[in-house]
Parts: C-alpha cells; structure tokens; sequence
C-alpha cells in the first residue's frame, strides 16, 4: 500500500501505511468491565464503551491492509515488584493494585482483568506489549519493535485518553514519531478530560501530533 492523506487537524497528514503502526492501548477488562481497576477507582466504566466499535472497524481495515498492530497492557508482576509504592498506595486498601476482584487481582498480568477484552482480541503475530506505567515506551521494548519495522507514524487509539494515551503520545514525540489520533477511538471516564486532551494535542499547530475520527481515517485506508 503506498501513500494517503487523512483528513486530520490541525491539517491533513500524508502516510505511508507500511511505515504506519496502530496502537492500541490498554483495551483491557480492568479499565473497561465492571469489577477491575477503573471501577475500583470510581469510575463508570461504560463511558469507554463508545471507542469499541471504531477501535474494532480500524483493526479490520488495518489488518486488510496487513499494517502493523501492536496492543499494549498496563499490569505488574504478580510480586508486584514492578509496582512502585507511589502508584500502589491509592484508594481503599481492598481496592487496590493486586487486591483480589471479581476478575482476579486487580491490575495484574496474567489475571483476566488484566487481558484485552474479547472484542479486540490480539491476532497471531500482533506483538502485546505489557507495561507497568503510563506510557507504552516507558520501561517496555515498543521503541525497538517499531524501529526494526522502519515504522515512522503512530495511529494511537485505545483508554484512556488524557492518562495513557496522551501519556504514549507524548512519549512517541520526544522520540520523532508522527502521532495521529482517531478521537472516536479514544475514550475518558471523563468526557471534559477527553475534549481537552485532544485539543492539547492538535493545538499549536499539532504540538503533540494530529487528530481525526475513525470515518476519515478508514476514508483514507480504504482508498487505494
Ligand atoms: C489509567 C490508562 N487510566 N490506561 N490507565 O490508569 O489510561
């Protein structure tokens, strides 16, 4: 697949596909079902639901189109040595990373809660990258991945979108990726938060990267 343009903001942004990589952050039970870390944490869970259905028409096209897809999981080990104290000592004792949840301990590799939710299940040979933080390049091999695929722009989709998505893509700034982000894609316990972090990214002339909607970006997928 050679060359398109996506209809984005601040202005449209050429790619090339097969220099192109979908990341897909943290579509996993804990932050989207009832009984994980998201709903330990207060939140309504059900306001992620709206980014499945575009999340899951992308991975269609881009899998068509034999484009790289990488899917990322926030959790620690289950010694939780990889857990700093700082992000563990949050909330109520019972509530917190590791305790035990209807989905197993919350936040923890190998748990169910802690996998990808049915509907945008890995493939074979889609790399899952586990990371203990925020963002997905810190303290994981995702830089590596991408730069032995010559991977130059990154479509960032997933939850949530002021915390580890906005987290991801300022991180794949720093190290000269072009971030494009579908906002239907994407998705926030807090609508506010959502609108806002979008707007920071495409502001200023893109500071962060571009911003568009699932419509325009298969438009552009499908069009060769
Ligand atoms: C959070 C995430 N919100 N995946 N994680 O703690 O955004």
């Amino acid at each position: 697949m050679g060359n398109v343009t996506v209809q984005a903001e601040p202005e449209p942004l050429p790619i090339d596909a097969a220099r192109t990589a979908i990341v897909m952050i943290d579509m996993q039970r804990d932050f989207l079902e009832p009984g994980g870390f998201g709903e330990a944490l207060g939140n309504d869970v059900s306001r992620l639901n709206s980014a499945v259905g575009p999340c899951r028409a992308l991975l269609e096209t881009a899998r068509r189109r034999e484009m790289l897809i990488i899917h990322t999981r926030e959790g620690h080990r289950p010694d939780m040595s990889d857990a700093p104290r700082a992000k563990v000592e949050r909330g109520a004792p019972a509530m917190r990373i590791g305790a035990p949840g209807p989905m197993g301990r919350i936040l923890i590799r190998g748990e169910r809660g802690h996998d990808i939710i049915e509907a945008l299940a890995p493939r074979k040979g889609e790399p899952v990258v586990d990371k203990p933080g925020k963002g997905a390049f810190y303290a994981t091999d995702l830089h590596l991945i991408l730069q032995n695929r010559g991977i130059e722009t990154l479509i960032v989709c997933g939850v949530t979108t002021e915390v580890c998505v906005h987290t991801t893509v300022r991180e794949a700034n720093d190290r000269g990726f072009r971030c494009l982000v579908p906002e239907d894609c994407c998705a926030s316990y807090f609508p506010e938060f959502h609108e806002v972090g979008l707007r920071m990214i495409k502001a200023q002339g893109g500071i962060f990267g571009w911003v568009t909607d699932s419509k325009r970006l298969l438009a552009a997928l499908n069009s060769t």
